[in-house]
Order: structure tokens, then C-alpha cells, then sequence
């Protein structure tokens, strides 16, 4: 049994789930898991005698114009390793938690105790945050230093290795989904609501940045609901919304376009859904677009970053060169127009999601655990 110290931001977003849902995973085996995050995941929906939060409290004080998160943070983490006795720490996303691991690192060292430290790199935090002038020595610094690095797909381990010049190596260990909660179910009376004439329903799910594209969402479905009788589901709030909403008001879809904003039962909604839509300019692997397929929800997206490894075309949906509303449409039309063709690409999806169902990732991380601390074995828990 090892103890285990997860740091990861606790808002709807990718990392913070995965790390979620890879504590949860690894307690179930037998480990502790130790949270270390802002406030409380918003996936972190279990407890038992294995799992531990704890929150990392910032003082403010007059002078401090910007209250300095990161040193709070590697306080908190010498504390919760030195008096639970962490084995080791792992951080997911690189900014700053992989620099306030080390901060934490030293200290514990002075005081002669080691603790290593695993970074798994997310996405954003090598593509687009990391490379700011400013971060990107520190995300450098922070790689080369962790005793062990992931990166959620091959993608983003070769942007690393472009974008950082980094020559050491960065174990791939693609994201996960349950398959248990994320499953086709039977949903006829929420799918009538939505679809009172038996239209299509197509879905997309995002932090609505820039960089998720929702506007080129709201263009592929006006063209498609000009074919096909469809209703759109947008799920999650962020930045881009309000621009969004206009935009269906100018196109004339906005009565057939729901948003739904935060919500934490995306499987019960992706399980009315018949399209998933992903067309971002940036995404490392899509855990979003796998959660759709899950739920036998076939997928329309870029053909960038780790989707590639995700989405196979012909399979799963299909891929389509980034910005290019006139591919995803012909692509959308071709999946929706016929229920056999629809149904077998459900199928597909349910199929290629299981190669990535939570039983058969967490033995990678858990062996990579055992490389980075040297110990053979020293992770078997209730795994065997
Ligand atoms: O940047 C985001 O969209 C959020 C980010 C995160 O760290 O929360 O998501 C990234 O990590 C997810 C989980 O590994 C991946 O599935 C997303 O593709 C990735 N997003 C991008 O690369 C844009």
C-alpha cells in the first residue's frame, strides 16, 4: 500500500477529473490518497477510510496584491507529506503545481526526507499557457526536475519534446473513462423532452474558451439542422457563452439550441445524444469527446493534438483539418442521415472507449508508480 499525494485544480476541466477519477481508482485498490487542491474536486464524490482532503488555505495580507497560491501550496504539501508520510507526489498540470512540489521537495530535503515527485503534463500547460515567456523556463525547470513525467497522449509528449527541448524521458499514459457511469442507457422520456419530434440531438462539452471553438458549433449545426430536424445541447459555461448565444440569435437557431451550462450528470445528457461535436483548434487528448463515445455518442472533431489517438475516422466519426465547418458538416450529415449508419458507428464508439476503461490504464500508472519509487511490487494493493 502506498501513500499517495494528488495535486490538481478542482474546477470542471479535464485535468482535474482525471486526477479525480485516478485517486478515486487508486484508494479503491487499497492506497491512500491524499487530495491537495484549492477547494474540494468537484469529482471527488466519495469517501472512505482511504481518501483525504485537504485545502490549501491562502492568507492574504495587505501587501500581497496577488496572494501568492504556489507558496501556500508547497506549505500545505510539506505539512500533509511529512505528517501522513506521503510516499510520493503526483501533480497534474504542470503550472504551477509541478513548481510548488519542488519548492516542497527542497524543504522536505533539508529536513532529510525525499519524496518524488510525478508531473503529468495535461495539455494547456505545454500548449498554450506554458509557452508564455514567463512560464516557460519554469515549465522547463519543472519537467526536467520531476522524477517522473506523464503526458496524457503521444501528441502533447512530442509538443513537449518540440516546444520545451526536452530529451528526457516522458512516459504516455493515455486518459481514462468509467465505463460503468459513462454507458449508452435508456433515457426515452428526458430524449422526448428534448426532441419532441424524434429529432436528432447533437451535444458539445467544453470550458467554452476560445480555443474549444463553440462558435464554429453553433455554424456546423445551422447547417446541418437545415437537412436534418436536430436540436443542439451546449453543456458547461466559460468565456465564450455569451458570444455564442448571440451567435445562434443571428444564425436563427436559437430555438432549436439549449444551453444547459455547469452540469455534473453529463453521462444522463450524453445518453439522449446522437453527435458529439469537438472541432477545437488545441486538444491533447479529447477527454471529453472519449466520455461521449462511452456513451456510444459518435464524434465530429479537428484532426489535432491527441484526437488522432482517440477518435478513428470511419469508426468513431470522423476527423476533419481544423476550421473547416464545411468537412464537419458533410462528416455530421453522413453519421445522422441513416439510423443504421448512426447505430453502427454507436456501437463502434462504446467498443473503442472500453480499450480505455479504467482497468486497463491504472496498471500503467501504477507500474510507473513502482519504476519512479524503485520498488517492484510495492503497489499491488487488492490489485495483486
Ligand atoms: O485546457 C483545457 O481544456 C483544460 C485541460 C485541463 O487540464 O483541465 O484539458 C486538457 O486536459 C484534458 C485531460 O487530460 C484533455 O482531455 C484535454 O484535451 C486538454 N485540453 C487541451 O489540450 C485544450
Amino acid at each position: 500500500m502506498l501513500r499517495i499525494g494528488i495535486v490538481c485544480y478542482p474546477t470542471y476541466g479535464g485535468s482535474g477529473v482525471v486526477a479525480t477519477e485516478l485517486g478515486k481508482a487508486l484508494a479503491h485498490v487499497g492506497h491512500e490518497v491524499h487530495f491537495i487542491s484549492s477547494t474540494q474536486p468537484f469529482r471527488l464524490d466519495i469517501w472512505n477510510e482511504k481518501v483525504f482532503y485537504h485545502e490549501v488555505n491562502v492568507a492574504s495580507y495587505p501587501l500581497f496584491e496577488y496572494p501568492p497560491y504556489i507558496l501556500a501550496l508547497a506549505g500545505e504539501l510539506v505539512d500533509v507529506v511529512k505528517y501522513h508520510k506521503l510516499d510520493l507526489l503526483h501533480v497534474h498540470y504542470a503550472i504551477p503545481h509541478a513548481t510548488a512540489a519542488q519548492l516542497a521537495q527542497q524543504v522536505l530535503e533539508d529536513e532529510g526526507i525525499n519524496i518524488p515527485v510525478i508531473t503529468t503534463l495535461h495539455g494547456t500547460d505545454i500548449t498554450l499557457v506554458g509557452k508564455d515567456k514567463n512560464y516557460e523556463p519554469l515549465v522547463r525547470l519543472a519537467i526536467n526536475r520531476s522524477q517522473g513525467v506523464t503526458a496524457v497522449s503521444h501528441s502533447l509528449a512530442q509538443d513537449t519534446r518540440d516546444n520545451f527541448r526536452i530529451t528526457r524521458p516522458i512516459e504516455v499514459i493515455h486518459n481514462f473513462v468509467d465505463t460503468e457511469r459513462f454507458k449508452p442507457r435508456k433515457t426515452g422520456h428526458f430524449r422526448k423532452a428534448i426532441a419532441p419530434n424524434d429529432e436528432r440531438i447533437l451535444v458539445h462539452i467544453s470550458n467554452f474558451r476560445k480555443l474549444k471553438r463553440a462558435d464554429l458549433v453553433i455554424d456546423i449545426f445551422s447547417r446541418v439542422n437545415k437537412e436534418i430536424p436536430s436540436k443542439l445541447l451546449l453543456v458547461g459555461d466559460g468565456p465564450e457563452r455569451q458570444k455564442v448565444e448571440q451567435l445562434a440569435r443571428d444564425l436563427q437557431v436559437d430555438a432549436h439550441v439549449r444551453f444547459l451550462g455547469k452540469q455534473e450528470a453529463v453521462e444522463e445528457i450524453l445518453s439522449v445524444c446522437d453527435l458529439f461535436l469537438m472541432p477545437s483548434e488545441s486538444e491533447s487528448f479529447g477527454l471529453a469527446a472519449l466520455e461521449a463515445m462511452a456513451c456510444g455518442v459518435p464524434v465530429v472533431s479537428s484532426d489535432i493534438g491527441g484526437l488522432p489517438e482517440v477518435n478513428i475516422p470511419g469508426v468513431t466519426g470522423y476527423l476533419s483539418p481544423m476550421d473547416d465547418a464545411d468537412d464537419m458538416t458533410e462528416k455530421a450529415l453522413s453519421i445522422l442521415r441513416e439510423d443504421e449508419v448512426l447505430e453502427g458507428f454507436r456501437q463502434r464508439c462504446r467498443a473503442q472507449a472500453l480499450k480505455f476503461r479504467m482497468e486497463n490504464i491504472l496498471p500503467h500508472y501504477i507500474r510507473y508508480y513502482e519504476q519512479i519509487l524503485g520498488r517492484p511490487g510495492a503497489c499491488s494493493g487488492k490489485q495483486g
